[in-house]
């Protein structure tokens, strides 16, 4: 029999306390003093994009950050994501509300649409019934677009909270982005088993490790990658990455029907998914402290955790279940790991066009180290990693059309890195 008690490591929470780190400018009118003279209130400035620039060993850039494009979230690493549309972006707010994002070529100019749809999503009914706290990593997960056949099918990963029976799953819901008027959700897919509120699901690090990542695998499935919700086999508590009849710790295969089959095993929380331009499967996801990997998937491998990993216990210089210490023993090596971490995200594989030296890389965002990584390829190996200083926590990154790339921060703004004229 399964044992879903959870134990609560409170050693663990101390991981969460990451500061955000903002690279907008701030257009906020200064507080006003009530000894200052009575004036009539100045109307605020319209907000301003701020600039900076970014150089690399082949290209230098210029990340614009944009000011008031979208209604800022209602706190802080609140979610939502972005996905190519088209010949520009879909952007889901961390509140589900979705935005068309127009970038003329040649231009730093994005200007935002709100379209008249909103994700099936019902965070704010858990809060009436539980907390703040408990609702923090309840959010929007993932978008994506399917395109194919000219009609717009959108894919969203959220969490969805069951009202009956006071559980809550990781949920994908789909519409169709009609031109005009809006079209049913229907519901896709639930994780099993549901996480009953308080005992499976928790406030703090564990329910945060949900991954929550969409691809198309090319050949009419859909990918989903699921986090293990801090079911790691310590403290007599199952290990959900290795057992094969729950939805967690794995990247599931999800066919039009609804029905998902574990596509990979022994992950920990995969908040990273990319099909490449070859079919290959990647992923990237969070370890323990230390522990963060780039996976190459293939169907039915085991990446290990939480019997092995390269991180180790927050509190300690060992992973207590490590069955090899110092290697994936007969479990699937990642294809890059990072010591320290980076709390790595969001993962795209570089076009040919605009940055043709790129070509082919992977582009590796994270939240902690406020980075982007250069993966560069030969085959299936990485052979080296540049890093790109963004200074601030990389939620999503998209690549458009034409190869410029837009990065949304883990402060609910949209940022663009484009070729700095010149360079
Ligand atoms: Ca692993």
């Amino acid at each position: 029999m399964l044992l879903f008690t959870r134990r609560l490591l409170p050693s663990l929470s101390f991981a969460l306390i990451i500061g955000v780190t903002g690279c907008g400018g701030d257009n906020r009118p200064a507080p006003t003093s009530e000894d200052a003279p009575a004036s009539p209130p100045a109307a605020p400035a319209p907000p301003s994009n701020s600039q900076r620039n970014i150089r690399s060993a082949f290209y230098n850039f210029t990340l614009t950050t944009y000011a008031g494009l979208v209604p800022p979230p209602d706190r802080q690493r609140a979610g939502g994501s972005l996905a190519t549309f088209r010949d520009g972006f879909l952007l889901v707010t961390a509140a589900g509300d979705f935005f068309r994002l127009s970038w003329p070529a040649g231009t730093d100019s994005i200007t935002a649409e709100r379209l008249p749809v909103s994700v099936p999503f019902n965070r704010a009914d858990l809060i009436k019934v539980s907390s703040a706290e408990l609702a923090a990593p309840f959010r929007i997960t993932d978008v994506l677009v399917d395109d194919r056949g000219g009609a717009s099918r959108v894919y969203v990963a959220h969490h969805h909270w069951d009202s009956d029976a006071n559980c809550i799953t990781l949920r994908v819901s789909s519409t169709m982005l009609p031109s005009e008027g809006t079209a049913p959700w229907t519901t896709v897919f639930d994780s099993r088993p549901c996480l009953t509120v308080g005992e499976m699901w928790s406030s703090g690090e564990a329910a945060d490790r949900g991954g929550g990542r969409l691809a198309l695998d090319g050949r009419g499935g859909l990918l989903l990658s699921v986090g293990d919700y801090g079911f790691e086999g310590l403290n007599e508590q199952v290990a959900f990455s290795q057992i094969a009849d729950v939805s967690y710790g794995k990247i599931l295969l999800l066919d039009m029907a609804g029905d998902a089959v574990p596509f990979s095993f022994g992950h920990r929380n995969p908040q990273g998914l990319l099909v490449d331009n070859v079919g290959r499967v990647w992923s990237t996801e969070h370890g323990p402290e230390g522990g963060d990997e780039l996976n190459l998937v293939v169907r039915g491998g085991n990446y290990g955790w939480p019997l092995a990993t390269y991180g180790t216990a927050y509190d300690s210089d060992v992973w207590p279940l490590a069955t090899d210490p110092g290697s994936h023993g007969r479990f699937r090596e990642p294809a890059e790991a990072f010591v320290p971490a980076v709390g790595i995200s969001q993962l795209l594989q570089v076009g040919s066009t605009y940055l043709p030296r790129w070509a082919g890389d992977l582009l590796v965002s994270s939240l902690q180290a406020a980075m982007l990584f250069r993966v560069h390829l030969v085959g299936d190996r990485v052979i080296y990693t540049e890093r790109l200083d963004i200074s601030t926590r990389v939620r999503d990154i998209a690549e458009g059309q034409d190869g410029r790339i837009l990065i949304w921060n883990d402060a609910g703004e949209v940022a663009s890195l484009t070729l700095r004229v010149g360079s």
